[in-house]
This record gives C-alpha cells, sequence and structure tokens, in this order.
C-alpha cells in the first residue's frame, strides 16, 4: 500500500487530493496545525498535528510515517493578505518548503510543491515551463524560492517536482478568493464588494488539477510541470457570466481589494502536461462557476 503525507490537508486541494489518493488504495497522513477550532479534518485520513515552519516536527513527521509521496500544499495562500504578511508569507512559502523538502529528500520521499503561476508576474503571453519568472508579490517571490529549492533537490538527485499550477476553484475555495466571493454573492443576492474587475486569469476546477499532482508524481524522471486551461478571463467576465449584465446593480468597489502590485493577465500553456503526464481538464468554466453557486445556496451562504 502506498503512503502520502500532505501538508495543507484540510484546504481546498488537501481535501480534493487526500479523496483521489484514498480511492486510488493510498494510506494518507495530513498534516493539520494546532488549533483550538474545530477542523473540517477530510474522511479516511490520518492526521499528524505540526507546522511547515517547524523543521524539527516536519521531520520528525516525515521521518515516522515514511511515505513514499510527499505533497507540500500548506502556505500563505492569499496573494493580497501577502503584501500586509510578508514575513508570515515567506516564513511559510520559501521556509515552510524548505522544511519539506529536506525531511522529505532525507527520508527518500518524492516530493511535490505547490508552485504557481503569481511567479510569472507581468511577463505576459501564453506561459510555459521556460517563460521567465519575475514575480510582483511577496506570495510569489517566497514561492519562486521554494520552486528554486525543488530545482537544487533535483540536481542533488532526489525524486522532487513543482506542479506551476494557474489558479483552480471550487466549492471549497475560501471565503477570501474572488471566484468564491462571486459565487456567494450571486446566491444569495447580497452585495458584493470586490477590487480590481479588469484583472485576467486562467481558471480551472481544483479537482482536475489535484489530478495533475499525482501524476506528477507517478514518472521515470521527475520534472515541473504548468497545469491551466490555456484560456483567461476576466473578474468582471466572472460577474457577467455568474449574475448578467447587470452585474453592477449588485457589486461596489472598495480599494481596500486593490493590491500595491497587480499582475494584469495570466494565461499558461500546459501542452507539456498534455503530452507527457496525458492530463487535461475536464470541468469546463461555465460548469465550475455553476457548481459553485449551486453549492452556496445549499449551505445557505
Ligand atoms: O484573485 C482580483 C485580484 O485572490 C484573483 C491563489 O490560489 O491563485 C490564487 O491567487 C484576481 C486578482 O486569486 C477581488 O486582484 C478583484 O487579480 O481569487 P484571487 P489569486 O490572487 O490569483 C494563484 C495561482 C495562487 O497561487 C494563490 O495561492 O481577482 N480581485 N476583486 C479580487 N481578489 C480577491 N481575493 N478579492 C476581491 O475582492
Amino acid at each position: 500500500m502506498k503512503r502520502a503525507f500532505i501538508t495543507g490537508a484540510t484546504g481546498q486541494d488537501g481535501r480534493y487530493l487526500s479523496a483521489l489518493l484514498l480511492s486510488k488504495g493510498y494510506r494518507v497522513w495530513g498534516l493539520v496545525r494546532r488549533s483550538s477550532q474545530p477542523r473540517e479534518i477530510p474522511d479516511g485520513i490520518e492526521v499528524v498535528e505540526g507546522d511547515i515552519t517547524d523543521a524539527l516536527c516536519i521531520s520528525k513527521a516525515i521521518k515516522t510515517v515514511a511515505p513514499s509521496e510527499v505533497y507540500n500544499l500548506a502556505a500563505q495562500t492569499h496573494v493580497g493578505r501577502s503584501f500586509t504578511e510578508p514575513e508570515h508569507t515567506f516564513r511559510a512559502n520559501a521556509l515552510g518548503a524548505l522544511n519539506v523538502i529536506e525531511a522529505a529528500s532525507d527520508a527518500g520521499s518524492r516530493v511535490y510543491q505547490a508552485s504557481t503561476s503569481e511567479m510569472f508576474g507581468n511577463t505576459g503571453g501564453l506561459l510555459n515551463e521556460e517563460s521567465p519568472m519575475r514575480p510582483v508579490s511577496p506570495y510569489g517571490i517566497a514561492k519562486l524560492a521554494a520552486h528554486n529549492l525543488i530545482s537544487l533537490a533535483r540536481i542533488k538527485g532526489n525524486y522532487a517536482v513543482s506542479g506551476i499550477l494557474f489558479n483552480h476553484e471550487s466549492p471549497l475555495r475560501g471565503d477570501d478568493f474572488v471566484t468564491q466571493k462571486i459565487a456567494k454573492g450571486a446566491a444569495s443576492g447580497a452585495r458584493i464588494t470586490l477590487g480590481n474587475l479588469d484583472a485576467q486569469r486562467d481558471w480551472g476546477h481544483a479537482k482536475d488539477y489535484v489530478r495533475a499532482m499525482w501524476m506528477m508524481l507517478q514518472q521515470d524522471i521527475p520534472a515541473d510541470y504548468v497545469i491551466a486551461t490555456g484560456k483567461a478571463r476576466s473578474v468582471r467576465d466572472i460577474l457577467i457570466t455568474t449574475i448578467g449584465d447587470d452585474y453592477m446593480e449588485f457589486v461596489d468597489i472598495d480599494s481596500k481589494f486593490m493590491r500595491p502590485n497587480e499582475i494584469h493577465y495570466l494565461a499558461g500553456d500546459s501542452s507539456k502536461a498534455r503530452r507527457e503526464l496525458g492530463w487535461e481538464p475536464t470541468i469546463k468554466f461555465d460548469a465550475m462557476m455553476d457548481e459553485m453557486v449551486a453549492a452556496a445556496m445549499e449551505t445557505g451562504q
């Protein structure tokens, strides 16, 4: 039986990935931060309490579990917040990743790092694994450090890969990300307060994207892959899709949701993943937004 260790197991991707690995017969351990609040632990996984920013804790946890695969999904994932919490972001996204990569390498585990399209910055065009990376947020800069640590681990002979994932959403998305804010607003009819409506992102479904994570750890030769749909849409496009042409009747703009430095356009070229992994997205953007709005209606949020 294969053994997987997932950091960030209670997040959107951790929950979809846990379900996928369990369905494939894996035994799954999830690293979960200690909390006095009740947390939603994915069904069927075994919990290890701890934090990736504590090197001793993470090394002991990985040594004890002895997983064949480690997925490092834990991070401070909010780009906007990285401007107000840069140190916390660096600690979790760069130093935390270093701890996980070192511990996985010591244990002889294959390791997956959650890299991101935010590393590209405003390079423009259809981005692939070779595109220049010039991040413009503390989040992207810290993630680029982790991305480079993965390349280094690979040079040292370890099976280490980065999935360069573009935006991926689902009903499990956190409430402070733009698709979920819009889905919940559309479901409830409440006014939605947003920032920059003209930013364009390449939005896919998290369920499709965690499948790519698993595929990346099953190859003979480790490599980094861009995971994206190839199509960019603006925040305004999402409002039109979910609410309609009269969306401005339901939307307020507040500068507090604007970022000091913004990426205007991101779209990814995932042809390497399609060719080498046989990966392709299956859930279309409109179906994803319909699912998110329907889920928000069901939970009454
Ligand atoms: O913003 C704009 C905002 O916060 C998307 C994370 O998973 O994907 C995600 O990062 C766009 C930006 O996602 C609001 O300015 C407008 O242009 O939903 P988001 P993100 O920043 O792209 C990448 C790939 C990751 O790696 C990250 O971890 O929407 N926007 N108005 C807004 N964004 C938010 N959050 N809230 C607004 O009110």
